[in-house]
């Protein structure tokens, strides 16, 4: 398993973390006046960060399955070249990426691994399938634990086992993220840690965050027999005092 440890300059009394997921460029049911609205927002505020969570292009192949392949508006190649393009004025604030299903089609099929390849081109440290990225500063620690998502997830019941799976691979972080699943879920939960340096037990809040996506998947949603699907990108906005750790999660929509 990846891990980075982020250190943040001075001391903010909190910062955001934006889950960069699901942006699909290439099908035609890309909202890209939402994608450049993200992009905008991680740009131009201070103390906020970005994570990639996956499927940044659609990526259809002539083997990938549905229909994709022949609703996009651009060949994958292009679809890099405007990930990158678009990811470029931010790439020193997104901390951390995984790959999706959508990336993973080129690497079935051809061995190309197409977050690499964006990762690569703009120095951003890749994780590969799943990651922890640690932002830490005025001597507290937010891991966030980083995987796209797999599988189905017709029903909120299913998105939520999902999220609370993540949690039996590794036990300590404290926001679970996922996209994958264009829905938009927050949950939370209290439990006791065991902090061996000061020795005592201290409560601290688990969070699992399910980002929706960029994409307005109606006709994605129709064939499944799905509620509408909403879009927007989540916001994680950790702050507070030692020992008393703070998660906010807003959505940029
Ligand atoms: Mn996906």
């Amino acid at each position: 398993m990846e891990y980075r440890k982020v250190r943040v300059e001075g001391k903010p009394d909190y910062i955001e973390v934006v889950t960069i997921s699901d942006w699909h460029i290439g099908s035609s049911a890309c909202d890209m006046d939402l994608v450049n609205r993200v992009v905008e927002y991680i740009q131009s505020n201070d103390n906020t960060y970005a994570v990639i969570l996956g499927d940044i292009i659609e990526n259809g192949t002539k083997s990938s399955v549905g229909s994709g392949v022949y609703e996009q508006v651009m060949n994958p190649h292009e679809q890099i070249d405007l990930a990158i393009e678009l990811l470029e004025p931010i790439s020193d604030k997104i901390m951390l990426a995984v790959t999706g299903n959508h990336e993973e089609r080129a690497k079935v099929s051809t061995s190309l691994d197409v977050m690499k390849i964006i990762c690569d081109r703009l120095d951003i440290f890749y994780a590969g399938y799943r990651g922890v990225c640690d932002f830490s500063w005025n001597k507290n620690s937010y891991p966030i634990m980083c995987f796209h998502g797999s599988g189905g997830g017709k029903t909120m019941a299913t998105v939520e086992r999902r999220l609370k799976e993540m949690e039996r691979v590794t036990d300590s972080c404290m926001v679970y993220a996922m996209g994958h699943f264009h829905k938009k879920l927050v949950m939370s939960r209290d439990i006791y840690r065991v902090d061996q340096r000061n020795g005592k037990v201290r409560k601290e809040r688990v969070h699992y965050v399910c980002t929706p996506s960029t994409m307005n998947s109606a006709s994605y949603a129709a064939m499944k027999g799905m509620e509408p699907q909403p879009t927007g990108q989540a916001i994680l906005r950790l702050g507070g005092r030692r020992g008393n750790k703070e998660v906010e999660v807003d959505f940029i929509e």
